[in-house]
């Protein structure tokens, strides 16, 4: 496969309603698509999952651009063949950067699959045809919250909530949506490392309400810390924001840090490295879900594939369209009794509209190979 150019896509889309988490709040989904041209004229998709800001991790979707630009295109730029495989093997010549890495990773695989005419699902040797649709919830008031939960729960048939929590909104929340949707609803929390070791009697008190886990309780750079934290919890520990490779993640299961994982392919630099975390993990008999960053329909649609596979025995942060967007930029992902349809078609099995990603796009640039 040969790439003739590649197209980057500033688009802009409005949340339905704003998304706040114990760092940060969100109003506009501000994304990056990259799309590879080969030059036999089949297109592949990327969306890359860095936020605006570096709010979330070191990147920023303006520095994914110009590592883009200035060095990984121009290692693509100089692979004999390419492929998703070859392009990863260049990127390690550059540091970091996984959510530049990914989006480029991503738009090759796609195009790849579809010449092939094989499903990303295939690809992964995923074998599910639906997975199980998960919310998450942003920190919002009581009555916002009840709602939510009673939306998604009663009405969407939601299989799992999360719920951001911080210090302040934990204990409350939980124990409210506990109570609304009764004793076995799969219910979980995500702090996104707002508390620290001194705060582990406190966050014992949820250990009453049967989490199926706390996510990213402390500072992502503490491993030690939560493996410390285990020993005084009662509910299981995942870890999110630290784990960037399967190494990482090998790392904080044998260091007792983590009882399970959280895989988001932007974080760990494409969906190749989530498929190592997957069979690291599998092999360690830790289960693993598939965690979201407000896609819009072309990287949902992928998690999807990737949430196919065997060891994603938990509910993962894939949603329909309407979750977050009045209007996707493909045609809406949907959740039908609970669960999301895998896509069979070639590569991720979805494109954008045209006319709906005419709408949010902001600009575009052509780069030339
Ligand atoms: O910690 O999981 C997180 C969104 C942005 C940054 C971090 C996180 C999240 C989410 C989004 O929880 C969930 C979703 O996309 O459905
Ligand atoms: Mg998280």
């Amino acid at each position: 496969m040969r790439i003739a150019r590649i197209r980057l896509h500033w688009v802009r889309l409005p949340l339905v309603t704003p998304f706040r988490t114990s760092v940060y709040t969100e109003f506009d989904r501000e994304a990056l698509l990259v799309s590879v041209h080969t030059t036999d004229g089949v297109v592949g998709w990327g969306e890359c999952v860095a936020m605006a800001e570096p709010v979330y991790s070191p990147e920023y979707l303006e520095g994914c651009v110009r590592v883009l630009r200035e060095r990984l295109i121009p290692l693509v730029e100089r692979l004999v063949e390419v492929t998703a495989e070859n392009a990863r093997a260049a990127f390690t010549a550059v540091d970091g950067n996984p959510n530049a890495k990914a989006v480029l990773e991503m738009a090759i695989l796609d195009a790849q699959l579809r010449r092939k005419g094989m499903s990303l699902a295939g690809y992964l040797g995923a074998t599910r045809t639906s997975v199980p649709a998960g919310v998450s919830l942003g920190i919002m008031t009581r009555d916002e919250l009840r709602e939510a939960a009673d939306h998604f729960w009663n009405r969407e048939h939601y299989r799992r909530i999360k719920l951001k929590i911080k210090p302040g909104w934990d204990e409350e929340p939980v124990r409210l949506v506990r109570e609304f949707l009764g004793p076995h609803a799969a219910l979980q929390v995500d702090a996104n490392g707002a508390y620290t070791l001194d705060d582990a009697g406190h966050l014992a008190r949820l250990d009453d309400c049967d989490l199926v886990m706390i996510e990213q309780p402390l500072d992502a750079d503490d491993v030690d810390g939560h493996a410390l934290l285990a020993r005084r919890l009662k509910t299981r520990i995942c870890l999110d924001e630290p784990i960037v490779s399967a190494a990482t993640a090998a790392h904080a299961i044998d260091a007792g840090a983590a009882a399970i994982i959280n895989i988001k392919p932007g974080r760990v630099g494409g969906y190749l490295e989530a498929r190592d975390i997957h069979d690291a993990c599998g092999a360690r008999g830790v289960p693993v879900w598939v965690g979201g960053m407000l896609e819009t329909g072309i990287g949902r649609a992928a998690n999807v594939a990737l949430a196919a596979m065997e060891h994603f025995t938990l509910v993962g942060d894939l949603s329909g369209s309407e979750r977050f967007y009045k209007q996707d930029i493909t045609p809406p992902i949907v959740v039908r009794d609970g669960h999301i349809a895998v896509p069979a078609g070639p590569g991720i099995g979805i494109e954008p509209d045209e006319a709906a990603l005419g709408e949010a796009t902001e600009r575009t640039e052509w780069i030339d190979l």
